[in-house]
C-alpha cells in the first residue's frame, strides 16, 4: 500500500485486512501523523514503512523483499487547489512514483498486479457522463500530471505486459478528509455553525458540481478492479453532478440551519482554472463487473455529519 496514511490509503488497509491480507504500507516521513489509520483501528495492524514513492531504491527493495501479490498506488500530492500553489512537487509525486512503480516492476519482471488512482480530474468539463472514450482537457498541475500517470500505465501495460491498471476516480468523500477539501471544511463549518450563530465559513467558487460518493464503496471497487483478469481500466463514479451550492443547503438544512447566514465568499480560496462541472458514466463498471455506487449525496451527507458529531462527543 503506498500512500497507507491518506484517505483511500488507510480505508483499503482496513478492508485488506479485514479480508486476511498482510499488509505492508509505505509512507512519507514528513507526511502528517497517522491519524487515519489509528482512526480506524489499524496502524498497528499493518507493517508500516518509511520511505518516499518518488525513491526508485525503496520501492525496488520493498518489491523484491516482500514479492506482494498486490499493490495499490495512492501516494502523491492529491489536492488539486495545493496544485496550483506547488506544481512540481504535485508533478514529481505523481509522476515520478509512478514511473518508479513500472519501471522497477518491468525492471524486475514483476507478476503481480498493479492498480493506480487517476483522477476524473483529467476529463475536465463533462457535459455528459464520462466514460474513458471522454475528451481529456486537463487544466491544473494535478489533472495534467494524473493524465499522464494514466497514460504511462497504460503503456507500460501494452508495451510490457505488466498487470496494471487504473482507476479513474471521481470525488470521493469520508471523515477521513483533512481541512484541504471542502467536504470536510463544510462539515465542520456546519457543525460550529450550530452552535455560534455568528459562525462564519469561509469558501471560494461554490457554483461548481462534483460526482462525489462514499469513499468506503469506492476502495471496494479499487480492489474488484485490480483483481478482475483483464487488466482493463474503468471510471469510479456515482453519475449524478450536485452543485456546492446545493452541498450546503443539504448540510445546514438538516441541522436547521440556513447556510446563506453562514458562507462567506473568499476570492482568494477561488482556484485560477476551475472545472464548472463533472459527472462519470456508472454503466461500464456495472456491466463489466457489477459494481455500482450505493450511497446518493443525501445520504453521504448524513453519515458525514453523523460520524463528525461521534467524533465530537467521543474527543
Ligand atoms: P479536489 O477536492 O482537490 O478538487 O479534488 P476539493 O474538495 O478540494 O474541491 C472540490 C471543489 O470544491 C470547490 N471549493 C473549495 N474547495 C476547497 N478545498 N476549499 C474551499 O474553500 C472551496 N470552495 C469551493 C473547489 O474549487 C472544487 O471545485 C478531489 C481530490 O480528492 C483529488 O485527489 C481527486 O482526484 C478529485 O477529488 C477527483
Amino acid at each position: 500500500m503506498l500512500g497507507a496514511k491518506g484517505q483511500d490509503g488507510a480505508l483499503i488497509c482496513k478492508s485488506l485486512l479485514r479480508k486476511n491480507y498482510e499488509v505492508i504500507g509505505l509512507c512519507k516521513r514528513n507526511s502528517s501523523s497517522s491519524e487515519s489509520l489509528k482512526k480506524l483501528g489499524v496502524e498497528k495492524k499493518i507493517d508500516l514503512q518509511i520511505g518516499d514513492i518518488k525513491d526508485e531504491e525503496i520501492i525496488k527493495n520493498l518489491i523484491d523483499k516482500y514479492q506482494p501479490e498486490e499493490i495499490y498506488n495512492l501516494a502523491g500530492q492529491s489536492s488539486v487547489g495545493k496544485s496550483f500553489l506547488r506544481p512540481k512537487e504535485t508533478a514529481e509525486s505523481i509522476i515520478n512514483g509512478t514511473l518508479n512503480i513500472l519501471e522497477v516492476s518491468r525492471c524486475l519482471d514483476f507478476k503481480g498486479r498493479i492498480f493506480f488512482a487517476g483522477s476524473s480530474e483529467m476529463f475536465g468539463l463533462t457535459e455528459k457522463g464520462a466514460d474513458l472514450n471522454h475528451s481529456q482537457n486537463p487544466i491544473s498541475p494535478y489533472a495534467i500530471s494524473k493524465q499522464t500517470s494514466f497514460k504511462l500505465v497504460r503503456f507500460y501495460r501494452e508495451n510490457f505486459n505488466l498487470n496494471c491498471v487504473t482507476g479513474v476516480l471521481f470525488n470521493h468523500e469520508s471523515n477521513l478528509r483533512n481541512s484541504n477539501f471542502v467536504t470536510h471544511k463544510i462539515i465542520e463549518g456546519a457543525l460550529k455553525a450550530k452552535n455560534n450563530k455568528n459562525h462564519k465559513l469561509k469558501l471560494g467558487n461554490i457554483n461548481i458540481k462534483r460526482d462525489w460518493g462514499w469513499a468506503e464503496e469506492y476502495v471496494e471497487a479499487m480492489q474488484i478492479i485490480l483483481n478482475y483478469g483483464e487488466n482493463k481500466d474503468h471510471v469510479i463514479c456515482t453519475g449524478k453532478s450536485t452543485s456546492l451550492l446545493e452541498f450546503l443547503d443539504i448540510t445546514f438544512s438538516k441541522l436547521n440551519l440556513n447556510w446563506k447566514n453562514h458562507v462567506h465568499i473568499d476570492e482568494s480560496l477561488k482556484r485560477k482554472n476551475e472545472i464548472s462541472k463533472n459527472f462519470g458514466d456508472p454503466n461500464p463498471l456495472d456491466q463489466d463487473l457489477k459494481w455500482k455506487a450505493k450511497l446518493n449525496i443525501d445520504e453521504i451527507i448524513t453519515k458525514l455529519l453523523e460520524e463528525k458529531m461521534k467524533d465530537r462527543f467521543l474527543s
